[in-house]
């Protein structure tokens, strides 16, 4: 039987070999830990954006179903339509805040829709506004259309805003009557009641926009809702 020379192969290497050969794994391991951070850089960097644009596309999707419902007042007791509250500039109707009544039911609790001439029941006080802060933990103070500084689109029940989208850096409104007019001055009652469309444009940023170039780093999203029962 044939004996291996243990210490002949052992030998086999130089240090310099043994130098090299470390060199090269070196090299190679740099360039995969290299290869593997930009991979997951980059992923982040989508997924921060899939956030933001899912966040934007529900928050359209609310605005849309709720301001397309405003103004319900089939009954007509009373005056039901975009609300006008100079004391709170989150509770109006004007550049940087959407409020309005409807009415849908009478609050019985039961499945059928009935409306009942007011708008004292769940879900008939409606509004949409951006508060300076981060959605979690208390509200900031509301925020003017083309303030670009990240805040929280809120949704307001009769009560309290709850968040619905974070980083929206800006939000505004703008209102159009029958003719497609800008309408410019709503302070009142009367001009209030001319909104036939309203147009949301609503700016979003990622995270961590420092991560990425400036060309991802924010979303815009612009779309108009005819308001159904305006002026019926
Ligand atoms: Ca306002
Ligand atoms: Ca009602
Ligand atoms: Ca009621
Ligand atoms: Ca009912």
């Amino acid at each position: 039987m044939k004996k291996y020379d243990l210490s002949r192969s052992m030998a086999g290497f130089t240090l310099i070999e043994v130098m090299i050969a470390m060199v090269i794994l070196g090299l190679v391991l740099t360039g995969l830990v290299k290869m593997f951070s930009s991979t997951g850089k980059y992923q982040t960097a989508q997924e921060m954006m899939v956030d933001l644009t899912q966040d934007m596309r529900a928050a359209k999707q609310l605005m849309t179903y709720e301001i397309r419902e405003a103004c319900c007042n089939p009954v007509g007791k009373k005056r039901i339509g975009f609300l006008l509250d100079t004391s709170d500039d989150s509770a109006d109707t004007d550049s940087n805040s959407i409020h309005f009544t409807t009415d849908r039911d009478n609050g019985d609790g039961d499945q059928f829709l009935e409306p009942d001439g007011d708008a004292d029941d769940p879900g008939e006080n409606i509004a949409f506004y951006r508060t300076f802060d981060n959605c979690s933990g208390t509200p900031g103070p509301v925020m003017a259309a083309g303030d670009r500084r990240p805040g929280c689109l809120r949704y307001a029940q009769g009560g309290s805003g709850q968040p619905v989208a974070a980083n929206i850096i800006d939000l505004q409104f703008t209102y159009y009557d029958s003719t497609g007019n800008v309408l410019t001055s709503l302070g009142s009652e009367t001009d209030l009641d001319k909104i036939r469309t309203v147009q949301v444009f609503m700016m979003g940023q990622v995270e961590n926009p420092g991560r990425v170039t400036s060309a991802n780093q924010t979303w815009t999203q612009q779309f108009r809702i005819r308001v159904r029962n305006a002026g019926k």
